[in-house]
């Protein structure tokens, strides 16, 4: 069935996916970015596009004053009555259970009704056929529990009541919950989202159980095996296009030697399963990343809050505009990517091997690029032309420790870069550790820089300004639940920001 897999690389953990009229829609956690839950789109579970978000206002979800890692986790999607639903939990000084509904995946969703009763995490919702709706959640520490929901009100119809707590593992989470034929099944994860993570089911008469767990659990894991993607859980299960059933799930990509750091985050992956004695057997997911170079000119033509761009605690369009000249504009108030609320605006990164650069004219300000995974963990590449000559500084920040490297270059046309490529493989090689980024400045049209103090490389008229061990940037490392969200920011003044070029390698 999986051709491609990733289906969704880069930052989208924890899919929940509905079918309606043979279309499916995918939903994955943002945690403290919006737009949030990004929709995507597909016909054939292999291509999927982007159309909306469920959280396009920041009142939705309440995260304004939510630290990192809290937010947005793990959605589900369903249909019913001709109304998407998408009911999540959102963490820490935030909104709590949200249900929101739309007429349309694309939106707009509803404000949402929060629903107090569900004091926990992963809601899932289901509906028997009387109507009755049933949230099913987890309680970090405790398990897995559920409750009857009015959904117009969100009041709780029910007590909260425990439903079934998997096989033992620690940390049961992530429950979906449906029925097949005249069985209820419990989907859930298991043994947290590290590299013992997993997947178990448990089947049941009535969608309030009793439920007894299948002899063979976990039905997916990679724990303990040499797969290339590790930490494989929090799955979901779907009608396949051909009347078999898919699972998405979600996983990493560790890179390099020891695979022990993912720089992505958690991405969401598909397999296939069959039904054996009324038990599914899973296919182990295979990681065959869509083929060739992706060479993504991204357009400002299109409003930057649906364009795939996200921001911290505040929409793209709270943060930059785009000029006249089509170029995206950002103002920094003497911050950096240590801000709660920084002047920053990304996309995913979503291949290991890739170029992420801009034309940036930094005359009115300080600015540059970026890579962000939380307050903590970021690195950058920015730059301040002060007519005469640019100063190009590359900084690095992780927990609570920060470096900077300088270059200068002359005054003119600058375009800045962030590249990186996978680790070797080849222990000869000695590249042990993350995955290898460079931070470079090159002036436009063609100029001589000038070598500087603390430059490492030179090719031509640009400057590998720094170069980082990217294991202090990944999943593994970072206290957030993303992954890495490259991107525009200014920490002073007015940066303006064009030709900004995605070059993505499999
Ligand atoms: C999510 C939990 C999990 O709530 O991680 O992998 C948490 N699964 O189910 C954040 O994504």
């Amino acid at each position: 069935m999986s051709s491609v897999n990733p289906i969704l690389p880069g930052f989208n953990p924890d899919p929940s996916i509905v079918r309606v009229d043979g279309v499916y829609y995918l939903v994955t956690s943002t945690f403290e970015y919006l737009p949030g839950m990004p929709v995507y789109r597909s016909e054939d579970l292999q291509d999927w596009t982007l159309i909306g978000h469920v959280a396009t206002r920041e009142e939705q979800i309440g995260i304004r004053h939510s630290p990192t890692p809290g937010g947005v986790f793990a959605p589900t999607i369903r249909f019913h009555d001709g109304l998407f639903h998408v009911i999540v939990s959102v963490m820490f000084n935030a909104r709590g259970c949200v249900l929101f509904t739309a007429d349309q995946p694309e939106g707009p969703w509803s404000d949402g009704v929060e629903i107090p009763a569900v004091d926990g995490i992963d809601p899932d919702l289901a509906w028997d056929d009387d109507g009755v709706a049933y949230v099913t959640y987890a309680v970090m520490g405790t398990g897995i529990l559920q409750v009857r929901v009015d959904l117009e009100t969100g009041e709780a119809l029910t007590e909260p009541r425990a439903l079934w707590s998997g096989t033992g593992l620690h940390a049961p989470e992530g429950p979906h919950l449906f029925r097949r034929g005249d069985d209820w099944y419990l989907l859930i994860a298991e043994g947290g989202t590290e590299r013992g993570h997993t997947v178990a089911i448990a089947r049941g008469a009535s969608p309030e159980g009793p439920f007894e767990g299948f002899a063979g659990n976990p039905i997916l894991t990679a724990r303990s095996t040499s797969s290339p993607v590790q930490n494989v859980g929090h799955a979901d299960l779907i009608e396949a296009p051909d009347g078999g059933t898919a699972l998405v799930a979600l996983g990493v990509r560790p890179s390099g030697f020891t695979r022990s750091f993912s720089p992505l985050g958690r991405e969401t992956f598909l397999t296939r399963v069959e039904w054996v004695d009324g038990w599914p057997s899973v296919e182990p997911i295979v990681v065959a990343p869509r083929a060739g170079r992706v060479v993504e000119l991204l357009d400002t033509s299109v409003p930057l809050d649906r364009a795939g761009w996200i921001a911290v605690r505040r929409t793209p369009s709270e943060v930059a505009s785009v000029d006249a000249a089509g170029r995206v504009v950002l103002t920094g108030h003497g911050t950096d990517l240590a801000d709660p609320l920084p002047a920053f605006v990304g996309r995913r990164q979503s291949h290991i091997d890739m170029t992420f650069s801009a034309r940036v004219d930094a005359t009115g300000g300080v600015g540059g690029l970026a890579a962000r995974h939380s307050e903590a963990h970021w690195f950058g590449i920015d730059a301040h032309d002060d007519g005469a000559m640019i100063t190009v500084t590359a900084r690095a920040a992780l927990a609570g420790f920060t470096h900077e490297w300088r270059a200068k270059l002359p005054s003119g046309g600058l375009v800045l870069s962030i590249r990186s490529r996978a680790s070797s493989s080849d222990l000869a090689k000695l590249e042990v550790g993350g995955d290898r980024i460079q931070l470079v400045a090159a002036s436009v049209p063609s100029g001589a820089p000038t070598q500087a103090p603390g430059v490492l490389a030179r090719a031509g008229d640009e400057v590998v300004v720094a170069e980082l061990d990217g294991r202090y940037w990944a999943y593994e490392t970072t206290e957030s639940f993303t992954g890495r969200v490259l991107g525009l920011y200014a920490i002073d003044g007015t940066v303006a920001f064009a030709d900004v070029t995605y070059d993505g390698r499999a």
